[in-house]
């Protein structure tokens, strides 16, 4: 069973803000900053760690996205994109996604 394969599938409500063959994109349950979504490949792939050269083109279609969908927000004075991977990444769904953050100025470094 996974979380974010429930969600895509339409099985958990989401508040989607973009969807294609792909990706699904949704607001973050519990959001970090004014602007939190979650891109999420449809495909189960686990994390970073789990990327092989066949995924090089979707990776680059969610980076595409992303911009598109953060200039759609309003994020033109930028935003930031997270991968958290395993453990120590502080991962805590074991399928592959990109928060994206933005609607006030963020701090660096994360704890
Ligand atoms: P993480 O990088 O794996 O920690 O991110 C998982 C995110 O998924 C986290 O920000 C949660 O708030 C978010 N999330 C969600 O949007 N909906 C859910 O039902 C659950 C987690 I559980």
């Amino acid at each position: 069973m996974c979380l974010f394969c429930d969600i895509i599938k339409g099985e958990i409500p989401s508040s989607k803000v973009y969807e294609d063959d792909f990706i699904y994109c949704f607001k973050d349950i519990d959001p970090q900053a004014p602007v939190h979504f979650l891109v999420v490949p449809k495909a189960h792939i686990g994390s970073i760690d789990e990327l092989k050269p066949e995924h090089k083109e979707l990776i680059g279609h969610i980076f595409l996205t992303i911009q598109k969908l953060a200039a759609e927000m309003g994020l033109e004075n930028g935003y930031r994109v997270v991968a958290n991977t395993k453990e120590d990444g502080g991962q805590s769904v074991d399928h592959l996604h990109f928060h994206v953050l933005g609607g006030r100025s963020l701090t660096w470094p994360p704890g």
